[in-house]
């Protein structure tokens, strides 16, 4: 038994050693896993600063300071702190249980980033959405709700008026008149099922995928790699993907699922058309089998609110 401890205890100091070789390398592991979702180095502003050259404008003990602590910092009133808050979308950086030696070894990969040591980060994120144009078909669709929804408006004003002078009711013809509604409305309804369901979305289950695509969100990114990522601990071990980019035709298969909370994974097209969309939900492996024929670049965004950054979360791959 103590033997056993004695060696557990050896290997365990093996371990804090190797840990603490690399700090940079560590920091890498810490930064895809608590800041690559909201920040970039040399990428651009993301739901947070870009971080390229932070050391330079910020003093050290201030950034240790906001990396372990932003949300005492901002509450303290610090006047940077606020002013960064208030900058971007007054979005409150979370606390992320850093110790200060985290927050060391992430500045030292960040450092290293900036130094241009581990150079290709810088735009690997996509850029900003043009001002989206609605594609004919969401307008068709767009109008086609605003009509019915008039329609049902004006029903039920008409009923409302109608109250303002009461009339006798004859309940048999009532009911007789509800019959008929009633057996038109699901007969109408029925064919419609019946004629549209064919052209339904739906992958067909003997189709086999030329490709499989694994999708994690998380707030406020996502994260597309060739193996699976089931916890958040398994970025920046796992490889992902930076630039997805696929053939014009493949039958792609997205295994989409959440690190934290449920999220959508709605992916639209060069025409800004929804293509495809699924949720993606923590615990589960929703799958989205799509055929990407028309070469150009896709979007995927969340389609489900999420927390503050939300209408930041996004991501782009190109079909050529
Ligand atoms: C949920 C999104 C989010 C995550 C995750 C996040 N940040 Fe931030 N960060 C922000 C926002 C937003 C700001 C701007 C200040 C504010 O609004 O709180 C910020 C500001 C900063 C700043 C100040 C930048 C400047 O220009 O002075 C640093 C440094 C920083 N973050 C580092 C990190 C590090 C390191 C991590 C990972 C350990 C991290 N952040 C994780 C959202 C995030
Ligand atoms: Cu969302």
């Amino acid at each position: 038994m103590l033997r056993h401890t004695a060696l557990l205890a050896a290997a365990a100091l093996a371990l804090a050693g190797a840990a603490r070789a690399d700090t940079a390398a560590d920091g890498k592991v810490l930064y895809e896993q608590k800041c690559a979702a909201c920040h970039t180095i040399g990428g651009g502003d993301r739901i947070g600063p870009d971080l390229h050259g932070v050391a330079a404008r910020r003093p050290e003990a201030w950034l240790l300071h906001f990396i372990t602590a932003p949300d005492k910092m901002i509450a303290a009133k610090d006047e940077v702190a606020v002013r960064l808050y208030e900058k971007y979308n007054r979005i409150i950086m979370p606390n992320l249980g850093l110790s200060e030696a985290d927050a060391r070894a992430v500045l030292a990969h960040i450092q290293a980033m900036t130094a241009g040591a581990v150079p290709a980060a810088a735009a690997a994120r996509p850029s900003p959405l043009p001002q989206p144009e609605l594609a004919a078909p969401q307008s068709a669709v767009l109008t086609t709700f605003l009509v019915l929804a008039a329609l049902i408006v004006a029903v039920f004003g008409w009923i409302a008026l109608s109250t303002r002078s009461p009339a006798e009711v004859d309940v048999k013809r009532a009911y007789g008149v509800r019959k008929v509604f009633f057996v038109t409305a699901a007969v109408v309804l029925v064919a419609l099922l019946v004629a549209t369901l064919p052209r339904a979305p739906y992958a067909r289950a003997d189709l086999k995928p030329d490709r499989i695509v694994h999708v994690a969100a998380r707030q406020f990114d996502f994260v597309f790699s060739d193996e699976p990522i089931v916890r958040a601990t398994d970025i920046g071990r796992v490889p992902t993907i930076q630039r997805l980019a696929l053939k014009a035709g493949t039958l792609v298969e997205f295994r989409v699922t959440s690190l934290d909370v449920n999220h959508g994974f709605g992916l639209y097209g060069p025409q800004r058309q929804l293509v495809a969309q699924t949720q993606a939900m923590p615990g589960y492996v929703n799958r989205l089998v799509v055929r990407l024929a028309e070469p150009g670049q896709y979007k995927a965004f969340c389609l489900e609110y999420c927390a503050a950054g939300h209408h930041l979360m996004q991501v782009g791959l190109t079909v050529e």
